[in-house]
């Protein structure tokens, strides 16, 4: 489709071809967008070069950026700006917590690890919709992915589910900021996706089976329909929308 035709949207977060990134990275694609991509580490930049190539898709610009950073946000956003000018929207697919604290009791988290969480995983929503706003000049779509375990208690989740809903008030608050420019702030809630990051959390084949256990849809779910539900948020489909968490979990919220 041309949904998304000579829009210029920067992608953070693939890590590798599990990364939910990388599903969105194909549903804006096809849809007709510029990608500009933002990685952390020397690793991911290899995968990624090496996946962007055996797709035949090619990046824009591809940018070093580490969200515990001020200076490295900042030198991103300005190096985008200057190679490639106006951008019109920006997926934000970032999350850490330490491995010891998505186990055991949240009452054990350490104040180091509280802290992390929610600088990696809500703060850095923050700060780069503040650089990002800059650019988005045409107006725009920022989009951040989340997780039930902000809205209930699930097992292991612990600090995880307390940043993430701190990512989901952020959510509110920017929709509110930004709106006055035409730009629209949405997360959508995927279910439990295998992924480096989720290999973090333990327990997460239970996590899986219970989808398939109770969930509406009897299936989980996986990178690419995270992907079409992003691309909706990046379209002006979704024009109307904003401040919102869309659940992508085969109905499972529902499920009491
Ligand atoms: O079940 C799941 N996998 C779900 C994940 C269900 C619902 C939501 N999510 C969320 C995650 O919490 C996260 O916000 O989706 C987002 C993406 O997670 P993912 O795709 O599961 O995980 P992964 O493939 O490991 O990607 C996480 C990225 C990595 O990219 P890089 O390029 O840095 O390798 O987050 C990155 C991580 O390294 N990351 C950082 N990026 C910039 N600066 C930082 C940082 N300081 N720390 C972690």
């Amino acid at each position: 489709s041309d949904l998304l035709k000579g829009k210029n949207i920067v992608v953070m977060g693939v890590a590798n071809q599990r990364s939910i990134a990388w599903g969105i990275t194909k549903s804006l694609h096809n849809a007709g967008a510029n990608l500009i991509f933002t990685n952390r580490q020397e690793r991911s930049y290899k995968k990624l070069v090496k996946l962007l190539e055996e797709n035949g898709i090619e990046a824009k610009l591809i940018v070093t950026c580490d969200v515990a950073s001020d200076e490295s946000i900042q030198s991103a956003f300005s190096e985008i700006k200057d190679k490639v000018g106006v951008i019109h929207g920006l997926v934000h697919s970032v999350a850490f917590a330490n491995k010891e604290e998505l186990k055991g009791e949240y009452a054990d988290t350490s104040r180091d690890g509280f802290l992390l969480a929610q600088e990696i995983s809500a703060y850095s929503l923050v700060a780069v919709t503040k650089a990002a706003k800059e650019l988005m000049t045409e107006g725009g779509s920022i989009v951040t992915q989340t997780y039930l375990g902000a809205e209930r208690v699930i097992k292991n989740y612990n600090v995880m589910g307390v940043a993430k809903a701190s990512l989901e008030a952020s959510v509110r608050y920017l929709a509110e900021d930004v709106g006055k420019y035409g730009i629209r702030v949405n997360a959508v809630s995927a279910g439990p996706i295998r992924t480096l990051s989720a290999k973090g959390v333990s327990g997460f084949n239970e996590k899986t089976s219970v989808i398939t256990e109770k969930a509406p849809l009897r299936r989980n779910i996986d990178q690419d329909q995270v992907g079409d539900a992003t691309l909706f948020f990046m379209s002006e489909l979704s024009r109307g929308i904003t401040g919102e968490v869309l659940h992508v979990d085969s109905g499972y919220h529902i499920i009491g």
